[in-house]
């Protein structure tokens, strides 16, 4: 039998499972890995192409917005222990993000220490918590065999990280080569097949709700549920109130009812308070939600093909009714049974509730751009403002990334979105995601704009030199704006609502720790990456700079716009 080096074969193992880019930092044990990966390369053999991302969390966080736009597994190449420990907070974010993608890093080479055992405790046990799967390859493995079951693994619902530590030793040995099976580019769907009965009590209880609300999360990652929430929400007449995550349903059309919101965030969540059914689709609960959460009475059901978050961490706000199954599935079944069921007279009565909730919908997106239009000569600037300047410069399918915690509001509803794969969020908790996930997505997608719009204690979690090198070695350049308002501004609302408005005034904020003042000067430090940089402290320059900003991405340098703005805003404790 043919045979040839595990090098080869960890080349072929992700060629068939549609791995297209590796986004990695190096470690000695990967030498004859990377030398084969640039031998393919530079032959013009099919092989994914290496991504040098200068931390390991940016590696990590780059293949979660390559994921999010292309729908394809991952893999990240770490260096043993100490470039596992690196992924910190990006890992907890791949996790609750569902990210399908194979942490792949060297067992603690061997011969390095050589006073004393060498091996750490346990490698996987510092990433147990946030893996479905983690494992050494041993000798007497095979390696192909390995990686085809974590392969499996990470890309079957609910996807999500896998950890493989290997011992150097194995790449160089010669193997048997065997056909691969090819993957299909989608996430391979173990849902049981549809309970009509249980579905059909889910309609009866849509049709009896005075007023029912759907929640979905990450149904979006599938682009064909948007205009299946859209039939299903048209015809119970309920307003949609989309997770932050993912693009699940577009944002002008009459149904929608916002984006939900954080904890710290400007507002709260609309129609969340007065629903008596909710429908809950593909749905984590967000980081940490806001006030207007349902109340107590309200019937939550919810649908995902991991209702109860199984084999992960306990989170969820618990539902009255479970169903596992496929949303693909599910929302046209329950939109064909609603119709089935509404009798003309109780069409007609959905219809008054349609218009109410259009001319509710036509109101709040005017009292929205009424909001950023009446700040736009307010100094320091307000976010509203720079993110309804934003809209007015992107297209439709311009990428938009939102990081930006007690601001959140104003991304979300200054900027709309109707197209697939437009508007990514961070699934969980590790704030620096933004920057990484930005470089990922525009890895994937080099024909779009991609907009990163953070906050300033967030952008340098991000790591913004680890980022922008590669965004300007690889020509990936995308925008990054900083809504500056100098302050750990979500850390300050908490303390004053546990402990009382005032609790930390402004002369005690640096003493506390709450305040980044005087500011680093971000700008320069893009510019000295190669980037565009420009900082902006009024409001008249927002739109011409932001302007300038893009016309220098789309000819292929990424930029960073610092905007000083707001420190405090208003509060919904
Ligand atoms: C990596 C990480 N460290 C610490 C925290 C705790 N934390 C939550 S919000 C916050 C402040 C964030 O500041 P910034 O990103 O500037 O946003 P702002 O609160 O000003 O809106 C902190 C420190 C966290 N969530 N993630």
């Amino acid at each position: 039998m043919e045979k040839y080096d595990g090098a080869e074969a960890f080349i072929e193992i992700c060629n068939a499972n549609g791995v297209e880019k590796i986004f990695f930092n190096p470690g000695g044990e990967m030498g004859l890995l990377l030398a084969t990966i640039a031998k393919y390369r530079i032959h013009g053999k099919p092989c994914p192409q290496l991504i040098l991302c200068l931390d390991e969390s940016v590696a990590l966080t780059a293949a979660h917005g390559h994921y999010m736009i292309s729908g394809k597994p991952q893999v990240v190449m770490v260096h043993s222990e100490l470039g596992t420990l690196q992924f910190g907070g990006a890992l907890h974010n791949a996790q609750w993000g569902r990210i399908p993608v194979i942490l792949w890093a060297g067992a603690q080479p061997s011969g390095q220490r050589v006073n004393w055992k060498n091996e750490p405790y346990d490698q996987g046990m510092s990433v147990r918590n946030c893996v479905k799967w983690d494992h050494t390859i041993e000798a007497d493995e095979n390696m192909l065999d390995v990686l085809q079951k974590a392969f499996d693994t990470a890309y079957t619902e609910p996807c999500g990280p896998v950890y493989l530590a290997y011992p150097r030793d194995i790449i160089p040995e010669k193997i048997d080569r065997v056909d691969l099976p090819r993957s299909s580019g989608v996430p391979v769907s173990v849902a049981p097949p549809l309970d009509n009965a249980v579905l059909e009590k889910v309609a009866d209880a849509l049709i009896e709700a005075e007023n029912p609300l759907i929640v979905p999360g990450c149904t979006g990652r599938y682009p064909e549920t948007i205009a299946m929430l859209v039939e299903l929400a048209e015809t119970i007449c309920a307003p949609v109130v989309s997770g932050p995550v993912w693009m699940n349903f577009p944002t002008t059309h009459p149904l929608f009812g916002g984006i939900e919101q954080i904890l710290g965030s400007r507002k709260g969540n609309p129609y969340m308070a007065d629903a008596d059914v909710v429908l809950a689709i593909d749905y984590d609960v967000p980081y940490v939600a806001a006030p207007g959460l349902p109340g107590p009475e309200a019937n939550v059901i919810q649908i995902d093909v991991d209702p109860l978050t199984a084999g992960r961490p306990l989170w969820g706000r618990g539902a009255n009714t479970y169903i596992d199954a496929d949303s693909r599935k599910a929302i046209p079944a329950l939109t064909a049974i609603l119709r089935r069921k509404l009798t003309p007279e109780k069409t007609a009565e959905l219809r008054q509730r349609c218009a109410r909730l259009e001319s509710a919908h036509a109101k709040q997106r005017q009292e929205w751009r009424e909001t950023a239009e009446s700040r736009a000569k307010q100094n320091p600037v307000s976010p509203d403002w720079v993110c309804y300047c934003l809209s007015k410069l992107i297209d439709e399918e311009t990428i938009v990334l939102h990081h930006t915690i007690s601001q959140s509001a104003s991304a979300t509803e200054q900027i709309d979105r109707t197209r697939p794969r437009t508007l990514m969020g961070c699934p969980a908790g590790s704030i620096q995601w933004a920057l990484g996930a930005a470089l990922g997505a525009k890895v994937a997608a080099p024909d779009k704009l991609v907009v990163s719009i953070m906050t300033d204690g967030g952008y340098v979690w991000g790591n913004p030199v680890a980022s922008l090198w590669p965004s300007v070695a690889y020509e990936a350049p995308f925008l990054s704006v900083i809504l500056n308002n100098q302050s750990y501004g979500f850390i300050k609302l908490l303390v004053e609502r546990n402990y009382g408005e005032g609790s930390i005034p402004d002369r005690m904020a640096f003493e506390a720790g709450v305040d980044i003042m005087p500011a680093a000067d971000y700008a320069g430090i893009a510019q000295a990456c190669g980037a565009y940089g420009r900082t902006v402290e009024k409001a008249e320059e927002v739109l011409p700079v932001l302007k300038e900003a893009i016309e220098n991405v789309r000819n292929g340098r990424p930029a960073v716009v610092d905007i000083r703005g707001e420190r405090q805003i208003e509060s919904v404790f």
